[in-house]
């Protein structure tokens, strides 16, 4: 049976960071399967879009100019519990509160830079990879 999904965007610090393979293999080796993935760079109408929740935030216009400074990975996993155990696997928001072997205590520079994204809720994943995502663009 195909589990639920999530949508992950390795970030570009992870990219910049030569981390594309060691996060990867994080996350097929915790058992999510890859049905949809490509690599490019966010434009700015994106990545405001992207997190428009996050609009009013102090932090937002650092966040956007983050997110559009180098290529990222977008990509679509299937597992059951696929949000929950995903957010468990990429740990805290701040790598310093990350718990040990998550992906952002390995792998995130700061809570800004923090190498790797992941839905919050089965909604949100569905908006997320609609967002990113062409239905002929999945293998599953
Ligand atoms: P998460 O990515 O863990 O879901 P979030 O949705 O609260 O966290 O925030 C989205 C992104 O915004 C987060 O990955 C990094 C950035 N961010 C959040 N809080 C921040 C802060 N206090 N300072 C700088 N960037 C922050
Ligand atoms: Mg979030």
């Amino acid at each position: 049976m195909a589990g639920t999904r999530t949508f992950t965007m390795l970030k570009p610090d992870a990219v910049e960071d030569n981390n594309i393979g060691n996060i990867l293999q994080m996350i097929t080796d915790a058992g999510f399967k890859i049905v949809a993935m490509k690599l490019r760079k966010l434009t700015e109408d994106e990545a405001k879009e992207f997190y428009a929740v996050h609009k009013d935030r102090p932090f937002y216009g650092e966040l956007v100019e983050y997110m559009t400074s180098g290529p990222i990975v977008a990509a679509v996993l299937e597992k059951e519990n696929a949000v929950e155990d995903f957010r468990k696997l990429i740990g805290a928001t701040n790598p310093a509160e990350a718990e040990e072997g998550t992906i952002r205590a390995k792998y995130a520079e700061s809570i800004g830079r923090n190498a790797v994204h992941g839905s919050d809720s089965d909604e949100n994943a569905k908006i997320e990879a609609d967002f990113h995502f062409k239905p002929e663009e999945y293998v599953a």
